[in-house]
């Protein structure tokens, strides 16, 4: 078993049976968990969840299946179960069911920074209340833990929370949270159980960390939150005590790297390409087979993608199913502005429709245009290098 970029490739040492080929992704069931360090020797699993395979592919010589799996994090383990039966073509069974896999990092996608940009630094901060006027949310976004009692969120509320408004819309990969330990305070006093929700908006939060339990002065949750403007902390029990107040010293958030630029592979493992690298307004944009050029370089620059100095822009602001995509001079519209879902889809929000490749087409020089989101594999992209 091993991981790719989309998901996983299990080898197996004699070809898989015409019978359990003929319904291939339905064999395998997925799970995946982390586990959180204690003291004690092992621990529960933590934000244990099903993966769904969206696809299945035998190899020619019926020995080897790529999978494609749904919403695998780094810093997991993946549990991979193929209930019998599950035959060989000499029909004999599967030995075993099952395998583990500890996915550290998901091959092909940038991994989160170590050191990087705080994104959270000096950005707009609210909270549901402050313990006093000195210990305000914007204490928690300074950039400092050493000034004292003082460097801090303070917040004896009865639903605690603490929000940093990024200013735009980032791939946000990690955030770091320094609780009462960090800044010299009795470490019982570390938030013990809270979780972390982004936002695009401001409105809808989607939870991306829930914790239970800390003890650790900080914590780091590595998320994949695309096209997050909002970042919430929110916190259940803000002590390993009966003290009744939150203490959040810095609340920090990253992203893969700005102004990172690579290829964008969508369905077939075909790149996002310019035809024929042209640089005229109205070029073509088209599937075409990964081939690194600069053809197929595209660089995030705010909520645009560039490449060839231009951007990728909707014909016309065309909001319609099928209209096309093509290559333009940048100019600050909604036709430029694309956001990565956390579903693999790459949004325009002023048409409310998702980047595909037209009659779900794999070919190269398959024309890319906007239609609505049907979860399909030819509106699923990876975005690499940035
Ligand atoms: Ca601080």
């Amino acid at each position: 078993m091993r991981a790719t970029t989309a998901g996983f490739e299990v080898e197996y040492t004699q070809p898989v049976s015409a019978e359990t080929a003929a319904n291939l992704a339905a064999h395998y069931k997925i799970k995946q968990w982390r586990y959180q360090a204690t003291s004690n020797y092992g621990g529960p699993k933590i934000d244990e969840e099903t993966l769904t395979v969206t696809s299945a592919t035998l190899s020619a010589d019926g020995k080897k299946v790529t999978l494609a799996v749904n919403g695998r994090k780094a810093g997991h383990v993946v549990y991979l179960r193929s209930p019998r039966p599950f035959t060989s073509t000499t029909g004999q069974s599967l030995w075993s069911t099952e395998a583990w896999y500890t996915l550290n990092g998901i091959p092909g996608v940038t991994p989160p920074p170590t050191g990087g940009t705080n994104l959270a630094l000096n950005k707009a901060a609210t909270a549901d209340s402050s313990c006093s006027t000195t210990e305000g949310p914007a204490k928690a976004v300074n950039g400092s833990v050493a000034g004292g009692n003082g460097d801090k969120w303070c917040s004896k509320g009865t639903s605690k929370y603490l929000q940093v408004d990024l200013g735009s819309s980032h791939a946000v990969n990690r955030v770091v949270v320094k609780h009462a330990g960090a800044g010299g305070e009795n470490t019982a006093w570390n938030t013990r159980d809270f979780t972390v929700a982004s936002s695009a908006d401001g409105t809808t939060w989607t939870t991306r960390a829930t914790v239970t339990g800390n003890t650790a002065s900080t914590t780091t949750h590595d998320v994949s939150a695309p096209g997050t403007r909002y970042v919430r902390l929110a916190i259940t029990a803000p002590t390993s005590t009966t003290d009744p107040a939150a203490r959040i010293y810095e609340l920090e958030v990253y992203a893969a790297a700005g102004g990172g630029s690579g290829s964008i592979t969508g369905v077939g493992g075909k790149c996002l390409d310019v035809d024929n690298a042209g640089t005229a307004d109205g070029t073509k944009v088209q599937l075409w087979t990964c081939n690194s050029t600069v053809a197929q370089t595209w660089s995030r620059v705010g909520d645009t993608y560039r490449a060839l100095g231009k951007c990728l822009d909707v014909d016309n602001a065309g909001t319609a199913d099928g209209t096309k995509v093509q290559l333009w001079t940048c100019n600050g519209t909604g036709s430029q502005v694309w956001q990565p879902q956390s579903d693999g889809s790459i949004r325009n929000p002023q048409s409310g429709k998702v980047l595909q490749a037209a009659g779900a087409g794999t070919a190269d020089g398959t024309q890319i245009q906007i239609g609505t989101y049907v979860g399909g594999a030819h509106q699923k992209w990876v975005v690499n290098g940035g």
